[in-house]
């Protein structure tokens, strides 16, 4: 284990914010000393509320955010902030100017990011999720992930967190037809953003019967409704800070439902089942690499382009040498 890394993680741990930004760099660039860092700090993770939101571009996600994390300071949290940014041009974003990244009255004492999505799913998801074990551990009791509800980035995320929040805006359209594509099932509390705008009861509304017909088709096929929380819905005027302590505190009524149920324990361990599979392909991708066995790698693509192999007989036969080089 690198000397140098370890200092590092343990001068983050002990509060060193430049030492924290470091690290954070060396998670989103995918270092390999990555692992080492994460045995130093994992045993101080598993304490922060980590809170996804998600919605359509220029919902108001981001000054929600930073209102949230005022609303949070207040009551003496610590808070981190993410924000996932896509890329790709065809996934999103607000027009660029009117876009919020850190207001001028941003809270002191929070810690943000921003962090680029990658063209894989899986590397996105990993990096937040190294970052999040990073804010967890530098103390953040509260770890906020932005991310634009307009494709399957926000899906893999939703799955760090243990609340989600869905932030649609009063003018139906694209979100509701976000809604519609599933994102419903997932959401643990609503917001309406921009409520100071015409038509935010109707879109409380047109949600609230939506979030109704979703449990009455649960039950219909059987399934049981969580009975022990329904998902609120807030109207917000983050510009103004309007309703954001109700959001806190839905939040916050959010993450106590969970620990009294015994949800908590469950997100805990599925996310943990998660991460032990992407570092078992990681490591799985870093032994080929390390083995002679790598340079066949080339010839079973081709054997699977030119259909003379499928992908798991071409799978088993790689296993198959490294086995019998081990
Ligand atoms: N009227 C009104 N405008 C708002 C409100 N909240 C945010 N805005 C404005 O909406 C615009 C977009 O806000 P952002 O916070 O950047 O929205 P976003 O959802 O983070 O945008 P992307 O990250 O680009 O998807 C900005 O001009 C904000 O000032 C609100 O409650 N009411
Ligand atoms: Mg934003």
């Amino acid at each position: 284990m690198s000397g140098a890394l370890i200092d590092l993680a343990r001068r983050m741990l002990a509060g060193d914010r430049r030492a924290l930004a470091r690290l954070i760099t060396l998670v989103d660039d995918g270092d390999p000393g990555v692992a080492d860092v994460m045995r130093e700090i994992h045993p101080h993770t598993g304490k922060a509320h980590v809170i996804g939101l998600t919605g359509p571009p220029g919902a108001g996600k981001s000054t929600l955010v930073w209102a949230l994390a005022s609303a949070y300071r207040r009551r003496g949290r610590q808070v981190g902030i993410v924000a996932i940014d896509p890329t790709s041009p065809f996934s999103g974003g607000a027009v660029l100017g009117d876009r919020v990244r850190m207001p001028q009255d941003a809270p002191s004492g929070v810690f943000f990011r921003s962090m680029a999505s990658r063209g894989q799913l899986g590397g996105t998801s990993r990096s937040v999720r190294g970052v999040v074990h990073l804010l967890d551990s530098f103390g953040k009791d509260v770890v906020l992930i932005e991310t634009v509800g307009a494709g399957q980035s926000d899906v893999a995320v939703r799955s760090l967190a243990h609340t989600t929040v869905v932030v649609s805006v009063p003018g139906l359209g694209d979100d509701i037809q976000m809604l519609k594509a599933g994102i419903l099932e997932i959401a643990d509390v609503y917001v309406v953003n921009k409520a100071d705008r015409e038509g935010a009861d109707r879109t409380a509304a047109q949600l609230a019967s939506m979030i109704e017909v979703g449990r009455e088709s649960a039950l219909a096929v059987g399934q049981q409704p969580d009975e022990g929380w329904i998902p609120p819905i807030v109207r917000t005027v983050a510009l103004k800070g309007e309703n954001v302590d109700q959001l806190a505190d839905a939040l916050d009524a959010h993450r106590a439902y969970l620990l009294q149920s015994g949800r908590w324990e469950h997100i805990v361990r599925s996310q943990a089942e998660a991460e032990l599979e992407e570092a078992l392909l990681v490591r799985l991708e870093q032994v080929l690499a390390a083995s002679s066995v790598a340079s066949q790698k080339e010839h079973l693509i081709s054997d699977i382009a030119a259909r003379k192999l499928d992908a798991y007989q071409a799978a088993d036969a790689l296993l198959a040498m490294l086995r019998a080089r081990a």
